[in-house]
């Protein structure tokens, strides 16, 4: 296709309820969206970098930047841009995968309805509907965050992830595996609260049998990883360090990580995404679908990714209400715990343009060759 402009929209979408991490607490997600239009027809993408760079270096006011004045007119110069080009195509501009990764969706998007192909078909999924798991940010008191979790299990989510950092972590764990019983689906998350010299505090989880711990260490201290790993039982699972296919093997590798979160968007796109996924099934390793927050556009893309074989473990994909009250797409509606996998042409799902403009934090800005 030839790139003829890319539309940036930002979006503020109200969270149903404040989410906090070990990293700060969002009441509201600050949703930069790509609208690309092309000689074939047009595509949506989203970008999932936060509106302040906490989660990692990325943010939304630089990916605007390093799309407007480096990617995109990278896209404009290109004679023939497809999605398996743009790894090449991007290689001048270091780094800034989320910024990438908005870019590859939309041109995916835009590919895949013009050949009438559904995300799922493309990338190799293997199911029609997908299970969920859900990710629980830290609480007030011990007393809402078993409230929390007791209506995400009544909801039919098949496994729960608690958000934990120094000062929240063994209690609330202990509190939780107390109410949802031995047997549920149970998993932590730290993003990167914790350092080495917490491994034998980490090691009091074991008891908690726990599926595994995400990302308790900083995102490129993999050695401290490979420690823990080595003086607990609970698995690791790295998120945040998971940034290229060499990273990842090079973490499996070493035994830094027996499990792996892939979220396209941390990793430059969803072919990268796939890539990541096909090493790690060679070598044994589960993976799963990590979760930024997405709105529709995001959540549909992903839920095809997580139809892939080794997708064994349910994702952060949640339904939309668990994060709004009014999605920008048709919502995703858990059923028996699952989502359902688009199959329409592109994400197989239709971008809302009136929401679009009535939740703009931002006039739209529009780049052209
Ligand atoms: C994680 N997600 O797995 C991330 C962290 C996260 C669902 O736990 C704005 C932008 C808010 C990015 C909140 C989940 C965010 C964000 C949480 C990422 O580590
Ligand atoms: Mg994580």
């Amino acid at each position: 296709m030839k790139v003829e402009s890319i539309t940036l929209h930002r979006v503020g979408m109200p969270l149903v309820r404040p989410f906090e991490t070990s990293f700060g607490r969002e009441t509201a997600r600050d949703v930069l969206l790509v609208h690309l239009v092309s000689d074939t027809g047009e595509g949506w993408g989203e970008c999932v970098a936060g509106s302040s760079p906490s989660y990692s270096s990325e943010y939304v006011d630089g990916c605007v930047q390093v799309i407007e004045h480096h990617l995109a007119p990278l896209l404009f110069r290109a004679a023939d841009v497809s999605a398996g080009s743009l790894a090449a195509l991007f290689t001048p501009v270091v780094g800034h995968r989320m910024a990438k990764a908005a870019l590859e969706a939309a041109v995916l998007d835009a590919e895949l309805r013009a050949s009438g192909t559904s995300f799922a078909r493309y990338l190799g999924a293997v199911r029609t509907e997908v299970d969920c798991g859900v990710s629980v940010g830290i609480s007030t008191s011990i007393d809402d965050l078993l409230d929390e979790v007791q209506g995400y299990v009544d909801a039919g989510y098949r496994r729960i992830k608690l958000k934990i950092k120094p000062g929240w972590d063994l209690e609330p764990v202990r509190r939780v595996r107390e109410r949802i019983g031995p047997d549920a689906a149970l998993q932590v998350d730290a993003n990167t609260a914790y350092s080495r010299r917490d491994i034998p505090h980490l090691g009091e989880l074991d008891p908690a049998n726990l599926l595994l711990i995400e990302q308790p260490f900083d995102e490129e201290d993999i050695a401290s990883h490979v420690a823990l790993a080595a003086a607990i039982e609970t698995p690791v699972c790295l998120d945040e360090s998971i940034v290229s296919v060499g990273v990842a093997i090079d973490a499996i590798e070493r035994g830094a990580t027996s499990i792996v979160n892939i979220k396209p968007g941390r990793v430059g796109g969803y072919l990268p995404a796939v890539a990541i996924h096909d090493a790690c099934v060679e070598r044994g390793i589960p993976v799963w679908c990590g979760g930024m927050l997405e709105t529709g556009i995001g959540r549909a893309m992903n839920v095809a990714l997580a139809a892939l074989p080794g997708f064994t473990l349910p994702g952060d994909t949640s339904a939309s209400d668990r994060y709004y009250a009014e999605d920008l797409t048709e919502p995703f509606v858990l059923v028996d715990g699952r989502l359902r996998v688009p199959d329409g042409p592109g994400s197989g799902v239709t971008v809302r343009t009136d929401l679009v403009r009535a939740w703009a934090l931002a006039a739209p800005v529009l780049v052209r060759s």
